[in-house]
C-alpha cells in the first residue's frame, strides 16, 4: 500500500498540530473536527485498518493507544465528563485514511446511535 497522508505526518513531511508522542504513538488534532476535542491516535508502523490487528502481535500497540488516548483526554481536561473513542473500518465504516487511527472526541454530549 502507498504512503498515507498519516505517514507523512508521522516523518513531519506534512504538518500538523501534534499534541503527543511516543517511540511507537503519535496522536495529532484532525483537520475537520467533529467536536471541540478532535484528535486522532495512530501507531507509527504502517497498520491499514483494525482488520489487521491480532492480539498477540498487536496487544501493547493497542493498550498504547488507550493510554495515549486516556492521557490526552486528561491534558485536554475531558475525562472527567468523558470521552468517546472510535475506530472507523473500511467503507461501510466510514474509514478514509488507510492507517490504523483511533478518534478521541470529546467536549460536548455525544449522540447514540451514531450516524
Ligand atoms: P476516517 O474517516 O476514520 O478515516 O478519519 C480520517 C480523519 O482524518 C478525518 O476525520 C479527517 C482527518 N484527516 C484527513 N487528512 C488529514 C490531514 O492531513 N491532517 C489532519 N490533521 N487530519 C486529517
Amino acid at each position: 500500500m502507498g504512503k498515507t497522508i498519516f505517514s507523512k505526518i508521522i516523518s513531519r513531511e506534512i504538518p500538523a498540530d501534534i499534541v503527543y508522542e511516543t517511540e511507537s504513538v503519535l496522536a495529532f488534532r484532525d483537520i475537520n473536527p467533529q467536536a471541540p476535542v478532535h484528535i486522532l491516535i495512530i501507531p507509527k508502523i504502517e497498520i491499514p485498518t483494525i482488520k489487521e490487528i491480532k492480539g498477540a502481535e498487536h496487544a501493547k500497540l493497542l493498550g498504547e493507544l488507550v493510554e495515549a488516548a486516556n492521557k490526552i483526554a486528561e491534558a485536554e481536561n475531558i475525562s472527567e465528563n468523558g470521552f468517546r473513542l472510535v475506530f472507523n473500518c473500511g467503507s461501510n465504516g466510514g474509514q478514509e485514511v488507510y492507517h490504523l487511527h483511533m478518534h478521541l472526541l470529546g467536549g460536548r454530549q455525544m449522540k447514540w446511535p451514531p450516524g
